[in-house]
Order: structure tokens, then sequence, then C-alpha cells
């Protein structure tokens, strides 16, 4: 359901206050992944596919091998052992919302089948496993000491996971907010970010014993945004304020989570999971090349300058603090200075500037006058998302540049790709295959050039719930049969444990 410029305005109007984000945030969001925001057909930018020249490969010592996956996106067992509701427990019940009205009450059963689960990890030579930790799993009730089953569940899974040598790393917030913090104002309510560190130590307590490696959050703008604006997700409301709200209470979240970990745990390694896109301007012109700049600032830096430098990105000053909740001192709060930097990167965004007479006709156009969409010059994944491999690349090394060589986790990259069971029962993905081969030449030719990347997590380790889109859309590496439960390995799978087993990719 990509975001429509008319949707977006009766959003912004309906909210009665600046309407000058919506359209530009809409190229973070998976729905805009696909979206086919015209340009101009003049397009002078040079085509780039030069991670081609890259193979063979060989990767860094002790590069971390990884898969990802999520709570609510795998977990099923919804309601199971003490679980408390949450907003996407509530969200996938309200009818029209998900793909086919499925849900993600029983997902991939991994609640049950963690062993199967560890067991493709290990097939795969996977040394590093990113999961998330269900908030109202751990806290039912989203305050409180924690629900021992709960804690039991993660702590089997870590034990599990040291006995092989995979490194945990946890996220702590993959978007199943409880619900109870939903009633009680959500992600726009200040104290939910008080709560936040609370679960955060609780979490620091119960498993940084086993733990070193956490994620703060999965990719914020992507649920501040796809929640509470366009409301295609949970908890699927539309108010301007209230996400904006939500942008700056997750900002100062990140900043007491941070601080909760640190001092629960000293040794921690933390970082955030960060939805990543480089801007490209759609044509030379000077127009169209600060609609870039202003874009990367949106999408890639709302929620990184605050943790790294406690500042917004510059360039909105324009912003008047009582619209984003801001108050005296909350600068400082947000301040997180992460130990790694976690890229989820897919694909790239075209940028260009929006015209006089649009500008004239729309207030939020006058302020903000951005226009985004995916590229259209790659093959196409199932659902639609450009395969870019140069992405990946000018993300990692504009990082490097921007925030003096940081570490970087890759925590996720990964495609759609519906390919079934043939007669034989295997599972030939071929396209995956080559999308994972490109997008790792783009992470070693810029280690090659002197990036700081510390790993690669492929999305994901199996077909799961994915959002809105249901059970439509496959981005494991092992197939998985929601009427069984049976997990097959895809021929990716086996390839990626080649890769992994090698540390590094063949010339062929
Ligand atoms: C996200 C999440 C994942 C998705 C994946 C594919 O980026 O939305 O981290 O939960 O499933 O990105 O869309």
């Amino acid at each position: 359901m990509p975001l429509t410029r008319r949707k977006f305005a009766q959003s912004a109007l309906a909210a009665g206050a600046i309407a000058a984000l919506p359209s530009v945030f809409s190229a973070c969001t998976e729905s805009s992944k696909a979206a086919g925001t015209v340009r101009s057909a003049a397009v002078a930018r040079p085509k780039l596919s030069p991670v081609q020249d890259s193979f063979p490969i060989s990767f860094p010592k002790n590069f971390s091998w990884g898969a990802a996956t999520a709570a609510y996106q795998i977990e099923g067992a919804w309601n199971q052992d003490g679980k408390g509701e949450s907003i996407w427990d509530r969200f996938v019940r309200v009818p029209g919302k998900i793909k086919n009205g499925d849900t993600g009450d029983d997902a991939c059963d991994s609640y049950h089948r963690w062993r199967e689960d560890i067991a493709l990890l290990r097939a795969m030579n996977i040394n590093s496993y990113r999961f998330s930790i269900s908030w109202p799993r751990i806290q039912p009730n989203a305050s409180g000491s924690p629900n021992a089953a709960g804690v039991d569940y993660y702590s089997r899974l870590v034990d599990a996971l040291l006995e092989l040598h995979i490194r945990p790393i946890a996220t702590l917030y993959h978007w199943d907010l409880p619900q109870h913090l939903e009633d009680a104002g959500g992600w726009p309510n200040r104290d939910t970010a008080g709560r936040f560190a609370d679960y955060t130590e609780i979490c620091a307590r119960a498993f940084g014993d086993r733990v070193s490696d956490w994620v703060l959050f999965n990719e914020p703008l992507a649920f501040t945004y796809r929640g509470y604006l366009e409301g295609a997700h949970a908890p699927g409301r539309t108010s301007l304020p209230d996400f904006l709200h939500a942008t700056h209470v997750v900002n100062l979240a990140q900043g007491a989570g941070f601080q909760a970990l640190k001092q629960t745990l000293s040794s921690a390694r933390v970082g955030t999971a960060f939805s990543m896109s480089p801007c490209e301007p759609a044509t030379n012109s000077e127009e169209d090349k600060l609609a870039a700049e202003r874009a990367h600032a949106l999408i890639n830096l709302w929620f990184l300058e605050p943790a790294m430098k406690g500042r917004y990105p510059q360039g909105f000053a324009f912003l008047p603090a009582t619209l984003m909740g801001i108050r005296a001192g909350d600068f400082e709060k947000m301040r997180a200075p992460l130990d790694f930097i976690g890229i989820n990167l897919y694909y790239r965004t075209i940028a260009s500037a929006i015209g006089i007479v649009e500008r004239v006709s729309s207030p939020q156009d006058w302020l903000f006058p951005v226009k985004m969409s995916g590229g259209d010059e790659g093959p196409k994944t199932d659902a639609g998302w450009e395969v870019w491999p140069q992405a990946m690349y000018d993300m990692i090394m504009s990082v490097t540049r921007e925030y003096h060589r940081p570490q970087i986790e890759i925590t996720e990259s990964g495609c759609a790709y519906n390919d079934g069971p043939g007669p034989d029962g295997a599972i030939r993905d071929a396209r995956r295959i080559e999308y994972h081969r490109q997008y790792l030449g783009a992470v070693g030719r810029a280690i090659s050039e002197g990036a700081d990347v510390r790993g690669y997590h492929a999305w994901s380790l199996m077909d799961n719930f994915e959002w809105s889109e249901g059970f439509s859309q496959r981005f494991g590496m092992a197939y998985v049969d929601f009427k069984t439960q049976k997990r097959t390995m895809k021929e990716s799978g086996r390839w990626y444990g080649k890769v992994a087993a090698e540390n590094g990719i063949g010339g062929d």
C-alpha cells in the first residue's frame, strides 16, 4: 500500500499542524520501498555496479556471519506462559490491516521449535544470531518484576547459542510494544522512555552475564512513521503530532536505554539497527541535489545524530520544539555514543525537488520540497524493491565518513523471492544467492577501502510473518511450510553456509 501524496495531505491537514514531514518520511517506509513516484526522465547519474569486479573476496578474520529474526515475526505463542498482549497482537485483529487476514499468533512457532532454528543456524555455519526479545513476554503488564517463563525462554536460547559458539545479538525493541503502554499513550508519551529503560535494565540483569551485544531499537523511523502517521503498522494511528512526539520520545528512550545498559553492564556493546538508504538526486540540478541532502538527513540521521551528537540533523531548525515535544535538557538526554552503528539496508532512494506549481498549491511542499522513490534501473524482488548493491557500498562509506570510521554491523539485508519447493522438494532460489553475493561484494569493497564492518546478518534465517504483508513475502534462507511448520534449507542457505565456512566468496 504505497503512501500517496493525497493520503499524506489529508492526514496532515487533519492534524492541523505543519505538514512538512510526512511526504519526505514516506521514502523510508516499507510501502515506499516499492513506491512508484514519477521522477524526471533526464537522469544524469552514472550507472554504477562496480561490485561485480570485487570477486574473489575474503573477509577479515573474526568477521561475523549472521542471520536475523524478530520475536513477533517468528515466535508465535502469542498468549502463552504469561506473555502479555502487544500492540501487534491487537493490530492484526483489526479487519483489513494485514494481507489475507494473516496474524503472527503462530508465526513460525519458534517459541516451541527454537531448537530446530538453532539447527538451521548450525547447518549454515552461522556464528552470529540477531534475535529480538519480546517486551510483553518479559513484562506482561509493562511494569514490575519479570515473567519467569519469558526470561527462561530467552535464557535457554542464549545458552544453546553459546554452546555452539554463536554470538547472540539481542534486539530489545523490534516493534512489539506492550499494549498496556499503548493504552497509556504509547511512544508519543514521554513516560514510555523511562519504561523502556526499566525493561532494558531487567534484560541486562537477566542475560548480561551471557549476552554482550545489544541492539536498542530496530528501525526507529519505520515503526514511528508507519505506526503513528501512516497507520499501516501497529498501533495504527494517523496523527502528525503523535508521529513527531513519538520520534522524539524514541530518541529519549535510546539515550535512557543506552545509559541503563552501560550502568548495569559496563562491558555491553550497544548499537541500534537503523533503516538506511543512500539518497541520490534524480538529476544533476541544484534543487535535486539539495533535496537529496535533506532526504539523507531525514532518512538516515533523524535517530543517529541525536545518539552520536545530541542534536537533530542540521537543516531542521525550523521545526518548532513544541511540535516535537522537546524540553530543556532533552538534547543531553538523547545522547547515546553507540559502540556500533547497525545498518539495515535493502535499496537506495531517489530524491527530487518538488516543482513550483505543487509548492504554491501545497504549504507542506513549500516548507519541505522533497519527493522520494525507489530506483528503477536494477532488477526487482518479488516485493518490488530494486536490487542495487551499490547502495550498500555507498551507505557504509557515507557512515564511515560522517562518524569517523565507527564500528558497523550490517544488522539486516535481504530480499523477498517467493520460490517454493520443486517436484524434488528442493528450493532453488538462485536470485537470492545473487542478491547476497552482490551485496556482500559491496561490503567487501567497503572494507577494503577502510570501513570497519564487523558482520553481516542476512534477513532472514527463515520465511516469517512480514508485518502488514502477512506471510505473502518470503525473505528466508530456509523455507517454512506454514501449515506444518516444517523448515527446509533453501539453496541460498547452503550457499551462505559455504561462504561463512570459507569466510569469503570465490570468483565464479
Ligand atoms: C524491517 C524489519 C524486518 C522486516 C524486513 C523486511 O526492516 O522492517 O527489520 O522486520 O521484516 O526488513 O521488510
